[in-house]
């Protein structure tokens, strides 16, 4: 699995002053610890960048590489800035991301061609989040032909199915693993990631890391390549590295319907055991699912 830090986001008060004063220190000091932590890439979320984007993202790019050698994935919606972001960047970048709207493929698909850089294909269409599986596709369908007739591979084409809140959303979850089984037929050779961390926007901070530790397992199995992710959640990057089968092994058995003996699961496995049948939708969620 490839992760991608999500942790330098305009979203967070620290990093987000540190954005808005260009002051260095904070950002480097996240950027270098998220290079420590083992990620793939590091994602650097300006949002809308309204007011000198371009500038920022520019700035933002140079800060980030003059203190690390993992390479960027750049996020905002203001096309100036990402622009200015592909410009600076060293190495191949990845965009996050490109919209299935035309008037927003239109204009960054071009972009993606001239610096040749990834693309995260988010399948979020014009009236907004797919309803199933089915909805995925088609939309899918149509940005991925609009990227290969503009010249771009499988190869650097992710697509993200999008991960939806599991307590307000329950069945999104399935929606989406069920999509994941249908997307090598689709585009045979592309990439897939997501933005893990949603499944649980909402829950209470301390069970975040269960549920999108759980949730990562079975995109995983589903195929999912890779993983916007918490940089600093450790037990998820060594399940994302293969070190933690035995987690592995109690999800997928819950996720084929096999037997399974609860009495002879330790605390730890019992947690994965019950997340998975919440994100199933076996359980019906609750803040307290882990306590039934
Ligand atoms: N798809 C793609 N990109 C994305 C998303 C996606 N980028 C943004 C987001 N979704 C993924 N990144 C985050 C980053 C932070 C959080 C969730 C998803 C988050 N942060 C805590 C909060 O806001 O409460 C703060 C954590 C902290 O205290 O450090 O939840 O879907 N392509």
């Amino acid at each position: 699995m490839i992760l991608i830090g999500e942790n330098l986001n305009v979203m967070s008060p620290v990093i987000g002053k540190a954005f808005k004063e260009r002051d260095p220190r904070p950002i480097q000091e996240m950027a270098i610890a998220q290079q420590k932590a083992g990620d793939d890439y590091i994602d650097i979320n300006l949002g809308p960048a309204r007011k000198k984007g371009a500038e920022l993202m520019e700035w933002v790019v140079r800060t980030v590489q003059e203190v690390v050698d993992i390479p960027l994935c750049l996020d905002t919606s203001n096309i100036e800035a990402m622009e200015a972001g592909l410009a600076a960047h060293k190495g191949k970048a990845i965009i996050n991301s490109i919209m299935c709207r035309p008037e927003r493929y239109e204009k960054m698909i071009p972009l993606a061609v001239k610096y040749k850089a990834h693309m995260i294909a988010l399948l979020w269409g014009p009236e907004g989040l797919p309803r199933d599986e089915n909805e995925r596709a088609a939309l899918a369908v149509e940005l991925i032909y609009a990227a290969n007739e503009a010249g771009i591979p499988n190869e650097d084409i992710w697509v993200d199915g999008i991960v939806t809140p599991v307590n307000i959303q329950q069945p999104q979850a399935v929606s989406l693993l069920n999509f994941m089984e249908m997307l090598q037929e689709i585009a045979p050779g592309c990439k897939s990631t997501c933005g893990l961390s949603n499944v649980s926007n909402g829950p209470p901070k301390h069970l975040r890391p269960i549920l999108n530790q759980t949730y990562m397992i079975m995109l995983q199995k589903k195929g999912m390549y890779s993983c916007i992710v918490d940089s600093f959640d450790e037990r998820l990057h060594q399940i994302a590295w293969g070190k933690r089968p035995d987690l592995v092994e109690v999800v997928y058995k819950v996720m084929d319907g096999e037997e399974i003996d609860v009495d002879s699961l330790d605390k730890e496995k019992l947690e994965f055991y019950k997340t998975t049948k919440v994100i199933l939708g076996h359980t019906l969620y609750s803040d307290s699912w882990l306590d039934l």
